[in-house]
């Protein structure tokens, strides 16, 4: 039986030239390429320890470090699953998503602690918690577990078909989904933005914005750089303009990864460094369409273009996407080479040439299907074809031009956010009957959430925006709070009582 095991692959291709270079720099240090494999083995050896067996699962909910890259190739290396979640959810979010992966173990950091915490105790499947930073009383520290552990100097026998890892991706209407990738996806990865789009290779540095939890983060500063020998920044904490300038002054990376709303408030902010401090020969853009006007604004203040781009979880990283010398502002640009797209009307047809239709996508680094979700793995996935839920039309050049969800998720700072959940936590404010919520442009055209909201009584003399604001944001991850309210006397229904986002989505 053939097997391949991707972390093996990621971790050889350096060794025999590189065990000395800088692979990864977090905001403690440096880490050699032959570092991190002696780490990764440590840590292989650890889960082995701890009773992992071979297609476990292990939840990473940690910030960007080395020790979340460790713990990640770790895991793999031993045939262990990892799965990677946003370490700033809330504790219910925590609990359903520890118990619906049916994780024997979690990795996490002070960031997440708060939330996750509480519900540690109670998890049905849950046995080992390893503690990346200096760990709460009775916790493993991730360092210890690395100085204590028996190297597992052999990768687990696994195979280029089976589970590798999984990634969550939301819908507009129930949980998050366990999106399940092979090792061969994650290989593929290779073939396609890093090689076609950036030309990346071990004389680069690269730093993410976006974080490694997050598909687009988890090509950018794990797959990429260990795939062509790049070095890679690594950042905790949260990507504001100020912490961005000091990584790019500090380390002067060849390519920055971001997205529209950072770029539109690196633009907005007073240290902004000039384009000679800086050594950047690529920017990035994905998560949610770049306003033209960011990417012009941007290539005037550096002289360089921002390449915009789109990607899925069920695609692991970007299948479409402008190109050096190639950028038209406004489009998403050209499928890579490997990938087919496809335009489809509601009936499945093919629309004519500049119609809107739903993309779909084909590609070896496709997901092989969501865990213990047949419904909506059949709808998502149709044989060779993804479904990205994404409308686009071309434009006589060829381009593709982004014009929507084929649903009502909103993607906020390149996350979705589901108005379901949003609306289901303002409707337990005591003064709230009914609410909508819908994505809605902020001044620089960039997606927020918006509610509409029926109360209950008349709350004249209070600021009832404000309150509503502060409920959602004592029980949802900070980015999802509705920016803006509108006080209706009822919301448009079809008959059988669906709330019609879209009519409110026209309102002008
Ligand atoms: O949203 C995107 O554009 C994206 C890009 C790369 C990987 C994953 C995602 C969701």
């Amino acid at each position: 039986m053939e097997t391949y095991n991707v972390a093996e692959d990621l971790i050889a291709r350096n060794l025999p030239t590189r065990s000395g270079k800088i692979a990864f720099i977090d905001d403690a240090g440096r880490y050699t390429f032959g570092e991190l494999a002696e780490r990764v083995e440590r840590f292989a050896g650890h889960l082995v320890a701890a009773g992992a067996v071979q297609e476990s699962r292990i939840v990473l909910c940690l910030e960007d470090g080395i020790d979340f890259v460790t713990a990640c190739l770790g895991a793999i290396w031993a045939g262990v699953v990892p799965v990677m979640i946003n370490p700033l959810l809330t504790s219910a979010d925590f609990a359903y998503l520890l118990d619906d992966s049916r994780a024997f173990a979690v990795v996490t950091s002070a960031g997440a602690w708060p939330a996750i915490a509480p519900v540690l105790d109670e998890r049905r499947y849950l046995r080992h918690v390893v503690f990346s930073g200096e760990a709460p009383a009775g916790r493993i520290a991730f360092a210890d577990a690395l100085a204590a552990a028996e190297p597992l100097r052999q990768p687990a026998p696994t195979r280029a078909d089976e589970p590798c890892l999984w990634q969550y991706s939301s819908g507009s209407t129930g949980r998050p989904k366990g999106t399940i990738h092979t090792h061969s996806a994650v290989s593929g990865l290779l073939d396609l933005y890093p090689r076609q789009i950036l030309s990346l290779s071990e004389a680069d540095t690269s730093f993410s914005a976006a974080k490694l939890f997050f598909g687009y983060g988890f090509g950018n500063g794990l797959v990429f750089p260990l795939g062509t020998g790049a070095t890679a920044v690594l950042m905790a904490g949260r990507p504001t303009p100020a912490a961005v300038f000091e990584r790019l002054r500090a380390h002067q990376p060849t390519i920055f990864y971001g997205v529209p709303t950072l770029y539109q408030s690196m633009l907005l902010a007073e240290d902004l460094p000039t384009a000679d401090e800086l050594r950047l020969r690529i920017c990035t853009s994905a998560g949610e369409a770049l306003p033209a006007d960011i990417g012009e604004r941007w290539k005037a203040r550096f002289g360089i273009d921002i390449l915009d781009g789109i990607g899925s979880t069920e695609m692991l990283h970007i299948f479409l996407s402008n190109r050096p010398g190639d950028v038209k502002y406004g489009t998403t640009g050209h499928p890579l080479h490997g990938i087919a797209l496809r335009l489809l009307d509601e009936s499945g047809s093919e629309v004519a040439a500049g119609e809107i239709g739903e993309l779909h996508i084909k590609g070896a680094t496709s997901a092989s299907g969501y865990w213990a979700r047949r419904d909506k793995t059949r709808e998502t996935f149709l044989g060779e074809w993804t479904r990205s839920g994404d409308k686009f039309r071309q434009d006589a050049d060829g381009r593709f031009v982004y014009c929507g969800r084929s649903d009502d998720m909103l993607k906020v700072s390149g996350i979705y956010v589901s108005p379901f959940e949003v609306e289901s936590v303002l409707m337990t404010h005591p003064d709230v009957a009914e609410a909508a919520v819908v994505g809605w442009p902020d001044p620089a055209g960039l997606i927020k959430p918006k509610a509409y909201v029926v109360l209950a009584r008349p709350c004249s003399g209070r600021d009832i925006a404000g309150e509503l604001k502060e409920h959602v944001k004592s029980s949802l991850a900070p980015y999802k709070y509705p920016r803006w309210f509108d006080f209706v006397d009822a919301l448009p229904k079809t008959a059988t009582g669906k709330i019609e986002r879209y009519k409110l989505r026209h309102q002008k």
